[in-house]
């Protein structure tokens, strides 16, 4: 599946901690974007969703959630819950995401800016895309 967890570097010292997310460091591709989600109740789930073509990184800055990832062939759950963590996400991946802590705050950078025709809300659809243009199934 094309996901990566990546640590992040820590700084720490008696003041406390601080994470740095740059270009060409540790990130690599171009950020046009970055949205944080917060107050989610931990009975809903969100995400729900491929990208066709969108990169993103994300991380729980704060509290937790855990994530169901799919592939169309396999599905893997994982909790994403430290803030020196990131999920690489590329495109093409079914996501979604549950049982957020009270706290959870989720950062995402993404390669591209906001644009709702990238989006495959169905997961028939992401079914069948998948077999069209990656598995080469002829119907
Ligand atoms: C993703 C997962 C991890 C904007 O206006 N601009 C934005 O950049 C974003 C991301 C959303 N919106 C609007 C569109 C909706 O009216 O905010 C509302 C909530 O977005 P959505 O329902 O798509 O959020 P999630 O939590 O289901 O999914 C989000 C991202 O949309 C998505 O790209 O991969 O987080």
């Amino acid at each position: 599946m094309d996901i990566k967890l990546i640590r992040l570097q820590t700084h720490g010292d008696e003041r406390g901690s601080l994470i740095s997310l740059e270009h060409n460091s540790n990130i690599h591709f171009d950020i046009k974007r970055v949205y944080y989600m917060f107050n989610t109740r931990d009975d809903v789930r969100r995400g729900c969703h491929a990208h066709r073509h969108l990169k993103q990184l994300v991380v729980a800055v704060r509290g937790s959630c855990r994530f169901t990832l799919d592939n169309g062939q396999e599905r893997i759950e994982l909790l994403l819950d430290n803030p020196a963590q990131g999920l690489l996400l590329d495109s093409m991946i079914w996501r979604e995401m549950h049982e957020f802590s009270e706290d959870c705050v989720l950062m995402v950078l993404a390669d591209q800016v906001y644009d709702e025709t990238d989006y495959v809300r169905s997961y028939n659809d992401y079914i069948e895309i998948m077999k069209r243009e990656f598995w080469n199934v002829t119907a």
